[in-house]
């Protein structure tokens, strides 16, 4: 069963995170996945919300969220080490997605944050398909930097 869990606009994402929880919990759900949608890094009240949202889960399920993924634009260049770095600070990311490899962008500045920050690349982005969505390969990643 897949479902879309949604309380609408001008709502506190902390709230939301909580209420997605507990309705994972009683539809006996496999897997949630949080949407922290549109967070500016530069913007430091949508950063400290994180740290709320994650407060939020861990109180409706200690020791959730297992995994937080930080998607990372493979066309923002080294902005995203700067990205990288304020998220971070802000939470314990667990692991790392890449998206837009389809373009010219090779994506190649995600092995730096990668190597500095200790966050292991999980996923690729090859398109806007469902099944685009790809798991990182380390050899299929280096050989396409080469390419
Ligand atoms: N070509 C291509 N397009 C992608 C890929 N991933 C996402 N997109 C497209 O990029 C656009 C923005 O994607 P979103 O997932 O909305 O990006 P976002 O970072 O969540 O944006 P905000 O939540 O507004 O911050 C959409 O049109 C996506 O379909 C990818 O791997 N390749
Ligand atoms: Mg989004």
């Amino acid at each position: 069963m897949l479902s879309f869990f949604s309380k609408g606009m001008n709502v506190d994402p902390a709230s939301v995170a909580y209420e997605t929880v507990n309705y994972a919990i009683q539809n006996k759900v496999d897997l949630a996945i949080i949407d922290t949608a549109g967070r500016l890094h530069t913007k430091k009240h949508l950063m400290d919300e994180l740290t709320k949202i994650r407060k939020s889960i861990d109180k409706r399920l200690p020791g959730a969220p297992h995994e937080v993924i930080l998607v990372l634009d493979a066309t923002t260049g080294q902005n995203a080490i700067e990205q990288a770095r304020q998220f971070t600070e802000a939470t314990d990311v667990t692991g790392l997605a890449l998206t837009k490899l389809d373009g010219s962008a090779k994506g190649g500045v995600v092995l730096g944050i990668s190597d500095q920050f200790k966050i292991p690349i999980r996923f690729i982005g090859v398109g806007e398909g469902m099944d685009q969505l790809q798991v990182f390969n380390r050899k299929a990643f280096i050989d396409s930097l080469f390419n």
